[in-house]
């Protein structure tokens, strides 16, 4: 599929805001991708389609994970986690992208998880630094991206724990164990 074809379908299904938010997380992807030699065709399609599941109700987004058997513990955690899976889901069935790789990384690009591929990296770091992103802290993630891949995302991963404990939410496993096993694999 074509840029301008993905953007178009993806559009229809996005607020402006939200919109806004997946061009600059294309163009963060094609960046990170070249620079750290991720596969910049992959990137650009995840990029434009991880947000595709975003404003589909909490109804319709329980009742995939469930039929669809992804993890049931989803369920009992922050409603936020849930159009990372789903969004993969129907990527796949309604707008046909079937790249496994580029539909894992829409999958995770919220929890992350262990082994992440280097496409998987490129997004969830290109989601948390796009030039929309205000947050505190996010210049530092931005600064250490230029120099690693993995440091900048254990840094956006601590970032997202401490900002959920400090409003006493709670923490889904997967972004701990992903938490840990990019640190673990540090040199
Ligand atoms: O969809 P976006 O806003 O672009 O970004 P995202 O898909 O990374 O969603 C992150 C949101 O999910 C953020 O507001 C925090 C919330 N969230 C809730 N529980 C968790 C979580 N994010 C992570 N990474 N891990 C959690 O356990
Ligand atoms: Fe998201
Ligand atoms: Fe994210
Ligand atoms: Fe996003």
């Amino acid at each position: 599929m074509e840029r301008e074809e993905a953007l178009k379908i993806v559009k229809e299904q996005l607020t402006e805001h939200r919109y806004q938010h997946t061009l600059g997380v294309v163009e963060t992807a094609i960046q990170l991708a070249e620079k750290y030699g991720a596969d910049v065709v992959k990137a650009e399609m995840a990029a434009i389609f991880h947000d595709y599941a975003k404003f589909r109700s909490k109804e319709e987004m329980k009742e995939i994970i469930k039929e669809q058997g992804f993890p049931h513990d989803l369920l009992e955690f922050n409603g936020e986690l849930w159009h990372a899976p789903v969004g993969a889901y129907l990527v796949e069935k309604e707008a046909g992208i079937t790249d496994r790789e580029i539909l894992d990384a829409i999958r995770f690009h919220t929890s992350g998880r262990i082994n992440m591929t280097l496409l998987d990296k490129v997004v969830y770091l290109a989601d948390y630094i796009e030039p929309g992103r205000h947050f505190p802290g996010v210049d530092e993630v931005r600064e250490i991206a230029k120099e690693s891949l993995d440091k900048a995302l254990i840094k956006a991963i601590q970032n997202t724990i401490l900002f959920l404990m400090k409003k006493n939410q709670t923490v889904y496993p997967d972004t701990f164990h992903t938490y840990n096993d990019l640190v673990q694999k540090l040199e």
